[in-house]
């Protein structure tokens, strides 16, 4: 019979909230900074720009709903440390709105950024808290939302988005692993491996990158990215 290894976490010991104090930042910063890229990236697709409003707004509820996360747990979010650890992925969102490139945009924010959500957000739900847990189930259904618009607008455009796209993969998913390696020890405390994630976001970006219509071939070739960072 399967075992089901039950889980006891101290959601109000020191070292808990310490460290969830980084990841909680870290969230709240993220959809803060998703909603300011679908709202940079309506304007950059004007027949677009309602749907993206509505993610926009989408991503800003998220944030109001990870911060009462905190305030449930009187922890206080390390906001200085969420912003540097966005600060590589979000200059390069900055500079590619710059150039108009809304390619390399998309691939920031609607793949790699929403894949990184729905694996974190996958892997914490088992082991949140009650309060914590019930919020966390409604954002990832959106989330799942936000990487289709990306996949949809990709798919539609994916023989001009090519070259783009695979530039945009090779500069941006080594930022992901050396993300993902800064907060392991912060994430282990709350239950989450490290491996798990990695696992779920790949599964998750390379099933983005087919529905795109990229060949397994391509899909290897762009994943090994990751392992250089
Ligand atoms: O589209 C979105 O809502 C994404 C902004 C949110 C990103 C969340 C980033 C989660 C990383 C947490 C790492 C915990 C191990
Ligand atoms: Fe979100
Ligand atoms: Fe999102």
């Amino acid at each position: 019979m399967p075992q089901v290894e039950a889980i006891t976490i101290d959601f109000q010991s020191e070292t808990y909230k310490d460290a969830y104090s980084r990841i909680n930042a870290i969230v709240i910063e993220g959809e803060q900074e998703a909603y300011d890229n679908y709202i940079k990236l309506g304007a950059m697709l004007p027949e677009q720009q309602e749907n993206l409003a509505g993610l926009a707004k989408m991503e800003m509820s998220h944030k109001r709903g990870f911060q009462s996360c905190g305030r449930n747990l009187t922890v206080t979010p390390d906001m200085e440390f969420a912003q540097e650890f966005f600060s590589s992925l979000h200059q390069n969102f900055k500079d590619a709105a710059t150039e108009g490139k809304v390619v390399t945009c998309l691939l920031i924010q609607s793949l790699i950024i929403e894949c990184f959500a729905i694996a974190a957000y996958n892997i914490y739900i088992p082991v949140a808290d009650d309060f914590a847990r019930k919020i966390t189930e409604r954002v990832v259904k959106d989330e799942y939302m936000h990487l289709n618009f990306g996949e949809e607008w990709l798919k539609a455009n994916f023989e001009a988005s090519k070259t783009e796209l695979e530039t945009a993969n090779r500069q941006n998913l080594p930022i992901i692993w050396r993300m993902l390696n800064q907060v392991a020890d912060d994430a282990h405390i709350l239950g989450m491996e490290k491996e798990a994630l990695v696992e779920d976001f790949m599964i998750a970006y390379g099933e983005a990158l087919s529905n795109i219509g990229f060949s397994t071939r391509d899909i290897m070739r762009m994943s090994a990215y990751g392992l250089i960072a």
